[in-house]
């Protein structure tokens, strides 16, 4: 039997794929040809779903620790005594310090509409502490709607109609698959594909031309090349004056920005910033396509801004394929009302917020406002969150009772008091809307769960039982909840009869993709001036500054073989990836006496990491990077990159900022 389903994990495509079944066991995952966004291709991950689903280390049922914190003693446990135990402390804990010394932990593993937010809803009614879930692309969010709105940009799809790729810090390689493939037939035409990135390895089969580019200076980068565009009569003024708020102010301060001057900057040779904003300026519907790389820094969402503004100046979003694709593509915030599963109305109190990028900080011993009390569910913030070594402490505290529900033993989980077993993608049923395509979907349940696993949503609705909440929120099947929110998607949603019945039975539907020439702003126009911001005038800010202990950046970029701590106990894939790696250019190596493969310490104020060295000539000089994440059994001294990482936040969005550290680095 064959079912349709979709990829539960955070990739902007949102994959569709049929999944071969007996009824009770995933036998073979299938491409779909017809699925509108991943149009039969999926990656080396997913092609054995089966292999995780059906995995001989998935934890099936609840344990409770033995041990010592960290150490990974534990015993099988019972639903009723987890459930009985969490509610015992949890109404202990309110009684002595109120609900707000409770916190929860959720991100990104699971991507659909209720299992990802149902928790909210939970902690909302429970009125424990709120957490802010900007881990991963909020400043990139925050700097396009500072200049666009909620304009929908381009959907990948649309590409095809491009003239000029202009890849912006993406490994589309292992992230963006899909959008590859149109680039490379695209490509056999003649088109031309540009790369600017801080590290290429991997993507240069792919590129005409790479620009290899200082971290966190992108906006210099972009701002050089408007002046460059200015110079040459390559702006179309007329088209800004009469549809942009700022133009003629914006357009006086590019003089500075010289090529000469943004050399420095970037490490960019100024002909080469000359050579690219003229292919650039001369191409009629050019597609910057931009990753989230560059916006996890300090500046990150000024340089979003600039590279958005930079795609406006030429006209290019009037024509076909002409603009910016990785940020919203949709016109309206959300075909799903999601607020109808997270419900915001549940709160009644105001607790301070917790920043996901600093949990480290807020559960650490030394605060005021103490917790007593995490939850983590599709979350696993000892190897996904800056300040990695400041977690671990935390996770240590003997007075945080910590809950953990997981499909697998984490590093997080490891330091549990109680671990709950989670369910699979194909074990629940789910809505999904992609973040990168005008696609959604529906994925219903395949098979029984595995063990004694529940998805969220059943495990929220047992908690609220014994907790005593009492809204009929919490008394419904998430079957109920799915038609729920398909009986109740936004306004703008027209489904067609074929639509509803795809999502009736299973599948992802392709939405229309976005009008690109209305602004959909405050003003109805692009606001190259916004005077809500900080920074009213667009300009240049810096990335955090090198001392001379620590004279190398150091990025985190994503791995083929694995997603974030996805995949990582899939030993065909884990083999594939091998050790955990810092790739370094090889002047940078030769200055400290290093050579291709020692082992080696990465340091800075925060942390010492080992690493194995890779040269690379396609790295920015300066620059060390550090592909994937690897749990604490897979790393050389237990720790990995995030340990290097300050927790510090985005200039707007409050956005992560792993990529914005400096280290120096030695041989071991
Ligand atoms: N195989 C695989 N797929 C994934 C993931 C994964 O881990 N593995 N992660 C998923 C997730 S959570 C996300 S958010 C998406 C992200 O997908 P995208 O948004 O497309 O971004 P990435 O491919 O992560 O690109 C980050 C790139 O930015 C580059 N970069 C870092 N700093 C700078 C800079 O200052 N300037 C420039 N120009 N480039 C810079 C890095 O070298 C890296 O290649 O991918 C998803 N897909
Ligand atoms: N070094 C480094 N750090 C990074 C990144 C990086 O590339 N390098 N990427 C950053 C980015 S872009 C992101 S988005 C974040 C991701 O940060 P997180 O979301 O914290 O981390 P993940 O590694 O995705 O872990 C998700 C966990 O959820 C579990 N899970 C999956 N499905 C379910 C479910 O249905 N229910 C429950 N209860 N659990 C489930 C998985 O088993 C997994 O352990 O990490 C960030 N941190
Ligand atoms: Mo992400």
């Amino acid at each position: 039997m064959l079912k349709k389903t979709i990829c539960p994990y955070d990739c902007p495509t949102t994959c569709g794929f049929s999944v071969e079944t007996d009824g009770k066991k995933i036998i073979k995952i299938k491409e779909d040809k017809n699925d509108p966004a991943s149009g039969g291709i999926i990656c080396q991950k997913i092609r054995h779903y089966e292999r995780d689903i059906q995995s001989k280390d998935r934890i099936l049922t609840p344990l409770k620790r033995v041990g010592k914190k960290g150490e990974g003693k534990f015993k099988t446990i019972s639903w009723n005594e987890a459930i009985k135990e969490i509610g015992d402390k949890w109404r202990e804990i309110i009684k002595e310090y109120g609900p707000e010394a409770i916190a929860f932990c959720n991100f990104s593993g699971v991507m659909s509409i209720i299992q990802r937010n149902c928790g909210n809803a939970f902690f909302h009614y429970m009125g424990a502490r709120e957490l802010v879930k900007t881990l991963c692309s909020t400043a990139k969010g925050e700097g396009y709607k500072a200049v666009l709105g909620t304009t929908g940009a381009l959907d990948p799809r649309e590409t095809v109609d491009s003239d000029f790729y202009l890849v912006w810090g993406s490994q589309m390689a292992a992230t963006r698959l899909q959008g590859l493939s149109t680039l490379i037939k695209e490509r056999k035409k003649g088109k031309k594909v540009i790369l600017v990135e801080v590290l290429a390895d991997g993507m240069e089969p792919y590129c005409d031309d790479i620009f290899l580019i200082k971290p966190g200076t992108d906006g210099a980068l972009a701002l050089s090349m408007m002046h460059v565009l200015k110079r040459e009569h390559l702006i179309d003024e007329e088209f800004l004056r009469q549809e942009s708020i700022g133009y003629d102010i914006f357009a006086k301060t590019l003089e500075q920005y010289t090529p000469e001057w943004a050399q420095k900057e970037t490490g960019i040779p100024a002909t080469k910033i000359e050579e690219l904003a003229m292919l650039y300026g001369k191409a009629k519907s050019p597609a910057i396509i931009l990753g989230s790389g560059n916006s996890r820094y300090i500046n990150g969402g000024m340089t979003v801004r600039l590279i958005t503004i930079l795609s406006l100046m030429t006209r290019a979003w009037k024509y076909p394929g002409g603009g910016l694709c990785g940020c919203n593509s949709k016109n309206i915030p959300s075909y799903v009302r999601t607020e109808l599963i997270a419900r915001p109305d549940f709160r009644k109190n105001n607790p301070e917020k917790i920043n996901i990028n600093q949990i480290a900080a807020a559960t650490s011993e030394n605060v005021k406002e103490k917790l007593y009390s995490l939850y983590v569910y599709g979350s696993n913030p000892a190897n996904s969150v800056s300040n990695q070594v400041g977690m671990y402490e935390s996770l240590s505290r003997e007075n945080l009772f910590t809950v953990v529900h997981e499909r697998f033993m984490t590093d997080t989980a490891r330091y549990a008091d109680i671990i709950l077993p989670a369910t699979f993608s194909v074990e629940q049923s789910d809505l999904y809307s992609a973040y990168g395509y005008n696609t959604l979907g529906t994925s219903w349940k395949i098979i029984e769960p595995l063990g004694e696993s529940k998805s969220n949503w059943n495990t929220f609705c047992l908690l609220a039982k014994e907790m005593g909440f009492q809204d009929p929120y919490f008394q419904h099947s998430e079957e109920e909840m799915l038609e729920y929110l398909l009986e109740n998607l936004s306004d703008e949603v027209n489904l067609s009869k074929e639509n509803t019945k795809v999502l009736r039975e299973g599948g992802n539907i392709s939405m229309p993709f976005a009008n690109h020439t209305e602004w959909k702003t405050v003003s109805g126009k692009i606001q190259i001036i916004n005077e809500t911001e900080k920074e009213k005038i667009p300009c240049y800010i810096k990335a955090t500054k090198e001392n001379n202990n620590y004279p190398l950046r150091i990025i985190s970029v994503p791995a083929v073989q694995t997603l974030n701590s996805i995949f990582l106990n899939r030993q065909e894939l884990i083999e594939k990836k091998g050790k955990i790696k810092l790739m370094m250019h090889p002047k940078d190596a030769q200055k400290r006496g290093i050579y291709s493969g020692d082992r080696v310490i990465c340091f800075n104020e925060l942390a010492e990491v080992e690493f194995q060295v890779v040269l690379t000539e396609n790295i920015a000089k300066g620059a060390v990077a550090v592909p994937g994440v690897f749990r604490s059994d897979q790393t050389f001294n237990g720790l990995g990159v995030n340990a290097l990482q300050h927790d510090r936040l985005s200039d707007i969005g409050a956005a992560t900022t792993m990529n914005d550290n400096t280290v120096e680095v030695r041989r071991k």
